[in-house]
């Protein structure tokens, strides 16, 4: 991006106002950069609009994006401050794409803060897609990563109060997943794409549990030839339909955005009978700039930044 293109995106983005929301059921479109992300991670993509606005790469953009709720102990779906497993540990998933279909991902992570760039390493610094548990703390600890307790006491509380009474069924699940893990996909100047997933899983999930955050076709999936998308909520459900490899694959058949977010969606509910409680949603972007979100039920979010605006949209649901 030359000098005079660059002051012009910073005024445009200085001029934003910050805190726009707005109601979508169809596919957008925007002109350039572009950066979207799961539930309100307005935060995030600040971060990763600081990237993209300097011309910098769509994998530099979603990683730092990423990085901001994993640090936030406010944020319990992602990083430090996530709820724990039923034994009271903290384990992540995350995972990073690129446009050339370059990966990586890890599951069942403890100790360490920054799971997306953890991925990144295993993308960039191994042979390997996927490492899990105690062999991706290694990597990770070999690689300069720090060792650190990510329980705080509020998530140590809620835990201790789920102790009391562990049994739920597994719908009531909702009522500790808190909705905030990031799916987060960019679109650069060069016109690639790459997206990131990251999140500490369901809370009060069995010990050992992955769910479809760190696997690549299921909580993420980017084709440079067509587009990315990128899921949240119940992972089980997102898993049994590979998620986001069948948004990609419908756009990749002609649907919108919005629309091939829908037809997973209707999939997904199909799969239990047509009748469901849980909550998925799904967020995709194509190779046009053209984005758009679908959930199963109504509360769903997802948050846009480009040149122009800075936005949190309330997805079409299902129900
Ligand atoms: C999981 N999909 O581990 C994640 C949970 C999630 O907002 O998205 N929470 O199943």
């Amino acid at each position: 991006m030359d000098r005079k293109k660059f002051l012009w995106t910073s005024l445009l983005g200085a001029l934003i106002p910050a805190g726009k929301f707005s109601f979508s059921g169809k596919s957008e479109q925007v002109v350039g950069p572009v950066v979207i992300s799961t539930w309100d991670n307005r935060k995030a993509n600040r971060a990763a609009w600081d990237i993209l606005s300097k011309a910098g790469t769509a994998l530099d953009a979603v990683e730092a994006g990423a990085r901001v709720p994993e640090a936030d102990p406010a944020d319990h779906s992602v990083g430090y401050g996530g709820y724990p497993d039923r034994t009271g540990k903290v384990t992540l998933d995350a995972c990073i794409m690129n446009e050339e279909s370059r990966c990586g991902s890890v599951a069942f992570l403890q100790d360490i803060k920054h799971p997306v760039s953890v991925a990144r390493k295993v993308l960039e610094s191994s042979p390997h897609v996927m490492l899990v548990g105690e062999g991706a703390r290694q990597f990770a600890m070999k690689q300069g990563f720090k060792k650190e307790n990510l329980l705080t006491d509020h998530a140590r509380e809620v835990w201790e109060s789920w102790k009391k009474n562990p049994e739920f069924p597994v719908t009531s699940w909702d009522k500790y997943i808190n909705h905030d893990t990031i799916g987060i996909l960019a679109l650069d100047e060069q016109g690639n794409l790459s997206g990131a997933c990251t999140t500490s899983g369901i809370g009060m999930k069995m010990h050992g549990r992955v769910g479809d955050s760190p696997l690549i076709g299921a909580g993420l999936f980017v084709d440079k030839e067509i587009g990315a998308a990128a899921a949240t909520g119940v992972g089980e459900e997102v898993i049994r339909v590979a998620g986001s490899h069948l948004v990609v694959e419908l756009m990749r058949h002609g649907s919108s955005p919005v629309e091939a977010c829908k037809q997973a969606v209707d999939r997904i509910v199909s799969n239990n009978g047509g009748q469901m409680e849980g909550q998925v949603g799904f967020l995709a972007l194509n190779k046009n700039g053209e984005y758009g979100g679908y959930s199963i039920q109504p509360g769903y979010s997802y948050a846009i930044r480009d040149m122009k605006t800075e936005e949190l949209v309330k997805s079409k649901s299902r129900f």
